[in-house]
């Protein structure tokens, strides 16, 4: 069952089919992490709550399923669903239950024993389900209740996804005590042709810092974020806006950088996502699924799919004020190993030099790089057309670009996966740049998703380009400018594995050379593992 795709630092369950991020929650000195799971399979179907624990976001427990599919509201499934700590600590559950007739229900469900830290037993309200389809709405177009947050009123407040025809939307009700529910005229936000919005998030950030609010914080200094996952297209899209509590209303701020049609959280794999106020560190953390993107045989033959990402702390970027920005969560730089610096390498035009840091498969690579100043005021007009994803990827030369990394890579570079700026000039001078990854030649094998993926990056006056990558077996994630672009992928290498995986740092651009200095470090390997009888292994 095992196989060398499995990652070592990434939460997986020890087999079988994982999606949605389920519940997470800082409770009792441990992080809670309930996944939608799989207990029969590699594919979806029969879907539970799977639940791990963790002292710090990397090393976990996986502990019994918290939640089956044992009564008539949540038997066809235990879907998605999100915690709420009430004032007085106590732990409530929303999750969505698909019935007996697959109608979309939300439930309530409890600690069995609140002063239990692992949380292990949970007890379904008895009067379930609390909130059933409103008239109008299609029995399958309504689930993924969010954490509640507070209004001014002192009532908790919730939002639900939901379409009517091919517009979006979240509905809202108030509710006093997690049992009985008002719903709220009008919707929170709505986005014509978006379709089904699932696992919709909403949040406030700090307009002043990068840390963390509490989900009902509200006031001045503070806007709002709106998340939800497309199901037409699978991804995470987020916009940030104004709240009105009153109105139970919430405004983007660029209504062409909406939900559905703006920014997305993440450019490549990376869906159903939910973060949590982490009340230890003062944080917000995202957690994403990342799904498998080789075929659904393969996945049956490996006996698993699907990891979650690493969990990134989450912040608005107070710098430009229109983006997020995203991180993988400190406790990572605790797994870092021995390191390998370069400085000031410089890549000529058309060269490929490579980086040796020893094994390659599990690597946190820090790289800046700076383009060639006088090649870049002399190169007029260069690529202004260009896009991540309908370019050839890293062999499509222009001026100013390709440069960047390519990992899990063999010697011969018959695999690689670059992961890249690319900078676009316009006629007026200005500089748009692009995060990429290319994936077309990630892998020999022939079942596998060869895309490329990527977006824009805002670069500010004066800063240099900079990527964060993370390496672990078939999964790469990459960070842009301190997390303004992040893309995540799967791949499959098939001569890039183990030992033979190699990291080369690479310049593509035909009109400048590039400098870059870059920190890489060995990974270890997190324990991810059973809760021990023995209280010793603890
Ligand atoms: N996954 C759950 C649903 C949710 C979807 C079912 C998103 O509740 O809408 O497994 O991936």
């Amino acid at each position: 069952m095992l196989s060398w795709q499995r990652t070592a630092f990434h939460f997986q369950p020890q087999k079988n089919w994982m999606n949605d991020p389920n519940g997470p929650v800082f409770y009792k000195g441990w992080y809670h992490l309930f996944y939608q799971y799989n207990p029969n399979g590699a594919i979806w179907g029969d879907i539970v709550w799977g639940h791990a624990v963790s002292k710090d976001l990397i090393h976990w427990y996986h502990l019994p399923l918290a939640m089956v599919a044992d009564q008539w509201y949540d038997i066809m499934g235990v879907w998605t669903g999100s915690a709420t700590i009430l004032s007085d600590g106590k732990l409530m559950m929303l999750y969505t239950g698909s019935t007996n007739e697959s109608v979309q229900v939300q439930n309530l469900a409890y600690p069995a024993d609140p002063s239990d830290p692992l949380l292990i037993k949970w007890v379904k309200y008895p009067g379930n389900p609390v909130l059933v389809p409103p008239p109008g709405i299609g029995a399958k177009d309504f689930r993924d209740p969010t954490t509640a947050w507070l209004t001014s009123e002192g009532k908790w407040r919730i939002a639900i996804g939901s379409r009517i025809n091919r517009t979006g939307i979240t509905f809202v009700y108030d509710t006093k005590d997690f049992i009985n529910y008002e719903l709220l005229r009008g919707v929170l936000h709505g986005v014509p042709n978006t379709g089904m919005w699932e696992c919709v998030d909403f949040y406030p950030v700090s307009t002043t810092g990068e840390h963390g609010l509490d989900t009902s914080h509200n006031g001045p200094g503070v806007k709002h974020v709106v998340k939800a996952s497309m199901d037409d297209d699978r991804h995470d899209y987020y916009a940030i806006g104004t709240y009105h509590e009153k109105n139970v209303t919430w405004v983007p701020d660029n209504p062409e950088i909406d939900v559905g049609i703006g920014i997305r959280y993440d450019y490549g794999l990376f869906y159903a996502s939910k973060t949590f106020y982490d009340q230890n560190k003062k944080r917000r953390v995202l957690w994403g699924w990342i799904g498998e993107s080789d075929s659904e045989i393969a996945d049956v033959k490996k006996g698993w799919a699907s990891l979650q990402g690493i969990p990134r702390t989450v912040a608005l970027d107070t710098k430009t004020g229109s983006n997020l920005l995203q991180w993988p969560v400190e406790e990572v730089d605790s797994l870092r190993l021995t390191s390998k610096e370069f400085e000031k390498i410089e890549l000529k035009p058309g060269s490929v030099m490579p980086l040796d840091v020893g094994s390659a498969t599990q690597l946190d690579i820090v790289a800046e790089f700076e383009l060639d100043k006088a090649a870049l005021e002399k190169t007029a007009e260069s690529n202004v057309e260009f896009s991540c994803s309908s370019s050839e990827g890293s062999a499509e030369r222009g001026a100013l670009g390709p440069f960047g990394l390519l990992v899990l890579a063999d010697d011969s570079l018959s695999e690689q996966t670059p992961v890249y700026f690319y900078i676009a000039k316009g006629k007026d001078g200005s500089l748009k740049t692009y995060f990429c990854t290319d994936q077309s030649r990630s892998s020999e094998a022939n079942d596998v998703n060869k895309s490329k993926y990527g977006s824009f990056v805002p670069v500010l006056e004066g800063e240099k380009f900079s990527m964060r990558v993370l390496v672990d077996h078939s999964i790469v994630e990459g960070f842009a400018q301190g997390g303004r672009t992040t893309i995540t992928s799967r791949v499959y290498p098939t001569k890039a594995i183990y030992g033979a995986a190699r990291v080369f740092l690479f310049n593509n651009a035909t009109g400048a050379s590039v400098t870059s200095s870059l920190k890489a470090w060995q990974m270890n390997s997190a324990f991810i593992r059973p809760y021990p009888d023995d209280d010793d292994e603890r």
